[in-house]
């Protein structure tokens, strides 16, 4: 089954985000298979974000991502990497549509609330650069079972 990294960025847990983001995968049909709230290093910034080394922004995105803590996850499920990005919405948010995470609540590129993985590659790196894989657990889930 496919996984990937999803991430609540440090101005979604201050703004009290991470409810509304677990429950709308949780709602879509995806499962939580790990996850911790964690304050990121800057050499792990360095690390994650290592395609950016050489733009503009760099600096301000480590600053940005250290700046208190983030909530880092990793969700398993069919096309759960491509449907994650789509469920993410665009990079800035002045084009993410309604109805997507950034769409309904981010304004600025700068502080855009969640990250997620963009390929099967990028998933494998970087849920490897935050968890162990002790870290990480399968189960199968009967609700019916946990009622009486
Ligand atoms: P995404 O995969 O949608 O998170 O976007 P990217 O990997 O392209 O960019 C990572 C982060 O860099 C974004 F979430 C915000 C920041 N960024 C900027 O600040 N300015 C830019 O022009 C592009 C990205």
């Amino acid at each position: 089954m496919e996984r990937t990294f999803l991430m609540v960025k440090p101005d979604g847990v201050q703004r009290n985000l991470i409810g509304e983001i677990v429950g709308r995968f949780e709602k879509k049909g995806f499962q939580l298979v790990g996850s911790k709230l964690m304050q990121i290093t800057p050499e792990l910034a360095a690390e994650h974000y290592g395609e950016h080394k050489e733009r503009p922004f760099f600096g301000e995105l480590v600053e940005f991502i250290t700046s208190g803590p983030v909530f880092a996850m990793v969700w398993e499920g069919e096309n759960v990497i491509s449907v994650g990005r789509l469920m993410t919405g665009a990079t800035n948010p002045k084009e993410s549509a309604p109805g997507t995470i950034r769409g309904d609540f981010a304004v600025t590129v700068g502080k855009n609330i969640i990250h997620g993985s963009d390929s099967a590659d990028s998933a494998v790196r970087e849920i490897g650069l935050f968890f162990k894989e002790e870290e990480l657990v399968s189960y199968t889930k009967d609700a019916n079972n946990w009622i009486n």
